[in-house]
């Protein structure tokens, strides 16, 4: 039995949300059985190959919606989690008790533990440090914005190599070790102890580049690295250096995409009233209420500061607005 999984990429919730499902469905559903990953990244165009679903079983945990056939299970708590209205009413039809959406949860993590607790009987004690963790990384809910930057819970170092590693089958091969070791342990593998230091010089390098490169106006930060290869930057840094911010916008660029990242900052005094995957939506991205992002073609470039600039002026209003 084959059962291929697809997860959130460069995520810690998507990683996680992999290793716990293949812990549980291994525990649970049937134990003769191999499992293959495929992490899935948001892009402009279609997000789904659904040539890959190949699997005896396929799977998606933290990512969007595919009303495929060949998708037999599927966990998700983005606000954003259909691509279209047809897919939402392809997933309100659905009988299998195989397919679960709930936003109101901190981390697809969290919400899988959940289920496959209550629905199936599954004993979530031995992963209760992945969950908790999962809610507090995807959940942005650290303490103040100098302990989600400066790396000292096993969780945040993990986040950071599995946001910045470039090593294509690092994460792929992290997920069996995520579903059964203590995160403290994991540290020690020597996958994940070869890529750490270089990340670490990484991330202070980043936060000195963020230092000259954010602007905030009104409440609003807006920085572009998108000329620096910086993908995977911890998305902390710009509230860390601008406490008083509420919203931030940047853009970055990857090998594959240009990516505006349209955030709002956990720890501000003033709360923040735009819903933030409404307004990435209106863009063909999507998210979080508190978070989104919208990825353009790597040739889009133009168009991607387009959208932020847009974006940053309606924010900014916004905050006119509230004051
Ligand atoms: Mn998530």
């Amino acid at each position: 039995m084959r059962v291929r999984v697809f997860y959130h990429d460069k995520c810690f919730d998507g990683a996680c949300s992999a290793a716990l499902f293949s812990r549980f469905y291994r525990e649970r559903i049937r134990s003769d059985v191999d499992f293959v990953y495929s992490g899935l990244l948001h892009r402009a165009g279609s997000l789904f190959d659904e040539k890959q679903f190949d699997g005896d079983e396929n799977a998606i945990v933290d990512f969007k919606y595919s009303s495929s056939p060949a998708i037999t299970w599927w966990f998700d708590h983005h606000e954003s989690a259909f691509l279209s209205p047809a897919d939402a009413a392809h997933f309100e039809q659905d009988q299998s008790n195989r397919k679960f959406y709930d936003p109101a949860f901190k981390s697809c993590t969290s919400f899988i533990a959940m289920i496959a607790k209550e629905h199936f009987g599954f004993d979530a004690r031995p992963v209760a440090e992945l969950v908790q963790w999962a809610d507090i990384v995807d959940g942005a809910m650290y303490e103040n914005a100098k302990s989600a930057v400066e790396m000292k819970a096993p969780a945040m170092k993990l986040t950071m190599a599995i946001e910045a590693a470039s090593e294509r089958d690092f994460v792929r091969n992290l997920i069996p070790l995520l579903a059964y070791h203590p995160l403290a342990q994991i540290l020690e593998e020597p996958i994940v102890a070869a890529v750490l230091p270089p990340l670490l010089d990484r991330h202070e390098r980043s936060v000195d580049i963020l230092r000259q490169r954010t602007e905030e106006i009104e409440g609003t930060i807006f920085f572009y690295i998108s000329d620096l290869d910086l993908e995977g930057y911890n998305k902390f840094i710009p509230y860390y250096l601008h406490p008083d911010s509420i919203y931030s916008i940047g853009l970055s660029k990857s090998s594959f995409r240009v990516k505006v990242s349209v955030g709002s900052n956990p720890w501000s005094k003033r709360e923040p009233t735009v819903n933030l995957a409404r307004v990435c939506e209106r863009y063909g991205g999507g998210g979080h209420a508190r978070v989104g992002a919208i990825s353009f073609d790597v040739t889009q470039n133009d168009a991607a500061h387009k959208a932020a600039q847009e974006i940053v002026e309606e924010l900014r209003a916004s905050v006119r607005q509230e004051t």
